[in-house]
């Protein structure tokens, strides 16, 4: 998860010597960033350090991750001449440092540790792509998508390539399992999913299906569209908070693992309120393996570190177990 806002005083220290894309793009701070919350919490996994716009930037794609903002886009596609910008990717060239993070943090990171490399979907890239920046209601998207279909399909089409491609890379360079970020795809109906999101998720997970590492997709508001992501094929299904647990997993089937989903809102509560919605975020589990405990998005800019802390002795204490990294299962 983008940690929104990144809590630790060590990481706060670094960006007020660095923008965050010259974090991405100087390997030894990237790598000393993704493993500053792993090695203060003992974490089981680490997400490197990079954000869903990198591959964009990579290819040339002039835009700018503004502080307090999210990514902005200089030029926003509204025309086929505008796709020009997403040319097909070549990871050595165009993100070598993300690959060169990845490699030196597998080799830093202890064996029962996984690594985490990450993308974003289709959809939500083309949100920024389309909309120059965040949205609040996705307007500018949901125009170009239904009013000239041939357009959506082929800037998706494209964005597919450029994300499994750069997953791809992702794995050889050191990730052990990958997670596909659509976190704004909640504002779709589930006809809408079906029909402008779907086939592309689709693609992107048989693309990659030869390098058999586990895929992770997680959006927000996606309580209506569960079903559909599972037809996907992903491997594992993220879910925020809007949702009990139980709930998602039953409507999901038991064929597939979840990941979730605490409010990162309770952990500016009161150590008894992270406590019970950690508690009751267990029990929902019902003792199935197959869960990943996480947030249900990422951390909320001040959460204390000392809920954190917390959180995580009270997780140990529940014995939940650590994950293994998929060459040891
Ligand atoms: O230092 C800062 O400026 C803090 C904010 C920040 C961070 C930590 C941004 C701006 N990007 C990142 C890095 C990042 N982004 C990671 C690395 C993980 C970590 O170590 O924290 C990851 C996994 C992302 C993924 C990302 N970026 C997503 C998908 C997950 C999610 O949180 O929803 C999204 C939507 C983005 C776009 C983005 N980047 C940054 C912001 C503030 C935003 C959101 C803008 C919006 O609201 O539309």
């Amino acid at each position: 998860m983008r940690q929104a806002g990144r809590v630790l005083p060590e990481y706060r220290e670094i960006r007020k010597k660095f923008d965050l894309l010259s974090i991405t793009r100087n390997s030894d701070l990237a790598a000393e960033v993704t493993l500053q919350p792993v090695n203060k919490f003992d974490l089981d996994a680490a997400i490197i350090f990079a954000d869903i716009v990198t591959p964009l930037h990579g290819i040339g794609v002039e835009l700018d991750i503004v502080e307090g903002v999210g990514p902005v886009i200089a030029n926003p596609v509204n025309s086929y001449v505008d796709l020009n910008i997403l040319r097909e990717i070549e990871p050595n060239e165009d993100v070598p440092y993300i690959l060169d993070s990845l490699s030196r943090v597998r080799e830093s990171l202890p064996s029962n540790k996984a690594l985490i490399g990450f993308a974003g979907a289709p959809f939500t890239l083309a949100t920024y792509l389309i909309e120059g920046g965040p949205s609040r209601n996705y307007s500018k998207t949901k125009s170009l998508m239904y009013s000239d279909p041939k357009l959506w399909h082929e800037l998706m089409i494209r964005l597919s390539r450029i994300i499994a491609s750069y997953l791809r890379s992702q794995v050889t360079a050191g990730a052990d399992i990958v997670q596909i970020f659509d976190s704004w795809v909640g504002w779709l109906s589930p006809s809408d999913y079906s029909k402008y999101v779907k086939p592309y998720i689709e693609k992107i997970i048989q693309d990659i299906s030869d390098i058999d590492t586990p895929v992770i997709y997680f959006g927000t508001g996606t309580s209506t569209l569960l079903r559909l992501i599972k037809d996907t094929g992903v491997d594992v299904v993220g879910v925020d908070w809007r949702i009990p647990l139980d709930e998602a997993w039953a409507t999901l089937g038991y064929d597939v693992a979840v990941q979730g989903n605490l409010d990162p809102a309770a952990l500016l509560g009161p150590f008894s309120v992270i406590e019970s919605k950690t508690k009751s975020i267990i029990e929902c589990t019902n003792g199935r393996p197959g869960h990943i405990f996480n947030l249900g998005h990422g951390f909320i800019p001040n959460t204390p570190l000392e809920s954190i802390e917390f959180l995580v002795d009270l997780l140990r204490q529940s014995g939940a177990k650590s994950m293994q990294p998929t060459s040891q299962r």
